[in-house]
């Protein structure tokens, strides 16, 4: 591929700034101890890196509310030490991406402060979605729409009328039928392409737009009022055109079920890539896994996009807590906690699911901590920061579990995530097995398998882009072609299974039988 198709298969690491790393002893991770950290990005060998929002917020939910777009949250660091991070990653040959949250603003940004004191039918409201509600009074809610998160999706302001969030009520969404929205993101989007950033990840990118009307959810009804809205795709057209003057690209967070309507997002003159979940939300089981990456890839071909694969993120079950429970699937709904958990075998999954997904065509994103197989963490209820958790009454744990802060030295005050006191979210007990350090040199380490795979996948011929060939295999066992004799083998049976004829064994994600099988729950990588 040639240097501006780097997306078409990179490798890119996402980094949730508030738990890398803590360069002021704060509590709180930040740029300056990002930067200081990168060179663990260069180790391993990512392409590029993917910052969640770092911009002025008041952290209601994690930096997802956005009061200045143009600026770095004072706990994070200044836009100069933004720009020198990027300047330096550039050096050491990885890219920055950044989080674009366009769905909706801080109930802290100036607009919506200017807004709610402007009052009913002002300029200012037109920015935002404010109706008058129902009732003799208008003490009910202007329609019935279902939250992303639980509880309503209306507020009301001490003037009478109300506000839609689709998230927590400071998170106000914005009106994208109105020029100005329109005009003030685009603009955005150039102020951080200026500032060299490769690329930028669309939050909420299927929710921007509404039903005018506001009409009432009706189950089963199309469109749906607020996801997947036609419009939608003009205002990509418009964001396309801009990252091409610049070479930028864009990955949407498109959580879509019906493959033909997640495709039309990946149209040539509109996003680069977007999440693939499907394989995210599948469970470890031979015939759902075959079916979500044919599905995918199916559904990417005739776009001419390479998929994505995800097996983890700041909003979901870390993937070898979840791979360790009886039910592997992920769903938003049945979180599970607390539920019993095998984390031997969730890791030896976790292991062979690296290995698959870096195997197949496409582009992988890894979330901070999975390449030290990090478990889900529980978080004692007077701890817990995450809005999700509060909106549901409690109870839904949240997705702080996912967010501990990361362990780097095992032998430093919290496993050295540079803290003087403790950091915002507890580490649990034994975290510091965990750490950078302690794997570094370890050969049957998570890290160590990361930095192999990822390695081989750089050096390595039939990587990346490029056709999938399903092979025969034994009942339960995944095992695919790639380009120049490359060969996958998973193993999802009970028992271990022989492996095709091969040249080369490139790499295994644990230990072969002393009679060369494959054992459950593991793959390789053969040359053929
Ligand atoms: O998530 C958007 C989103 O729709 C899903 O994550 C999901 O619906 C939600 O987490 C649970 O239902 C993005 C961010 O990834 C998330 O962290 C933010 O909280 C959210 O947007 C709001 O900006």
């Amino acid at each position: 591929r040639t240097d501006d198709h780097w997306w078409r298969d990179a490798v890119i690491y996402q980094v949730y700034p508030r738990s890398f790393a803590d360069g002021d002893g704060d509590g709180i991770g930040d740029l300056a101890g990002a930067r200081a950290r990168l060179s663990h990005l260069a180790d391993l060998g990512v392409d590029a890196v993917w910052f969640t929002p770092w911009y002025a917020s008041p952290m209601v939910d994690g930096g997802y509310d956005v009061a200045d777009y143009r600026a770095i949250d004072p706990a994070f660091g200044t836009l100069e030490e933004a720009e020198k991070l990027i300047a330096q990653a550039a050096e050491m040959g990885i890219r920055v991406i950044v989080d674009i949250v366009p769905n909706h603003v801080s109930d802290q940004h100036p607009w919506f402060r200017a807004a709610v004191e402007a009052g009913p039918g002002s300029p200012e409201r037109e920015l935002f979605h404010f109706r008058p509600g129902r009732g003799e009074h208008g003490e009910l809610p202007p329609n019935d729409w279902p939250s992303q998160f639980a509880g309503p999706t209306w507020t009301r302001v001490p003037d009478g009328e109300w506000y839609l969030h689709l998230f927590t009520p400071e998170q106000p969404d914005l009106n994208w039928d109105h020029p100005a929205v329109r005009r003030e993101h685009e603009d955005i989007l150039r102020f951080w392409f200026e500032r060299g950033v490769a690329g930028v990840r669309i939050d909420s990118a299927a929710l921007l737009v509404k039903d005018p009307a506001l009409a009432d959810f009706q189950e089963g009804v199309d469109p749906h009022p607020y996801i997947d809205q036609d419009g939608l795709h003009d205002i990509y057209r418009s964001w396309r055109a801009i990252a091409d003057e610049y070479g930028a690209v864009f990955v949407g967070e498109v959580w879509l079920p019906d493959a033909e309507r997640f495709a039309r997002y990946l149209r040539p003159d509109e996003l680069h890539t977007a999440f693939n979940f499907t394989f995210l939300t599948s469970p470890w089981q031979p015939d759902r896994l075959r079916a979500a990456i044919d599905d995918t890839l199916a559904e990417h071909a005739p776009v001419g996009a390479p998929a994505t694969w995800v097996l983890c993120n700041h909003d979901v079950t870390r993937t070898v807590t979840r791979y360790g429970r009886e039910d592997t699937a992920f769903d938003f709904a049945t979180k599970a906690f607390g539920t019993p958990t095998d984390l031997d075998l969730g890791t030896r999954r976790a292991r062979a699911a690296a290995l698959l997904t870096l195997a197949l065509p496409g582009s992988v994103y890894l979330y901070q901590g999975e390449e030290l197989g990090l478990p889900e963490a529980e978080v004692p209820r007077d701890r817990i920061q995450d809005p999700m958790h509060f909106r549901s009454g409690g109870t839904d744990p949240g997705r702080d579990g996912c967010r501990i802060p990361l362990p780097w030295n095992a032998d430093a005050p919290h496993a050295g995530f540079g803290s003087r006191d403790e950091p915002w979210l507890p580490q649990p007990a034994g975290w510091a097995a965990y750490a950078v350090d302690r794997q570094s040199d370890d050969p049957e380490s998570m890290l160590t398998l990361y930095r192999r795979a990822l390695l081989l996948r750089r050096t390595e011929k039939g990587f990346g882009d490029g056709p999938l060939t399903w092979l025969p295999a034994p009942e339960g066992v995944l095992a695919f072609g790639r380009p120049h004799g490359l060969l996958c083998v998973v193993n999802l049976s009970a028992a271990p299974v022989e492996l095709p004829q091969h040249e080369r064994l490139l790499l295994c994600s644990g230990t072969l039988t002393s009679d060369g099988r494959l054992p459950a729950d593991m793959a390789v990588w053969l040359r053929g």
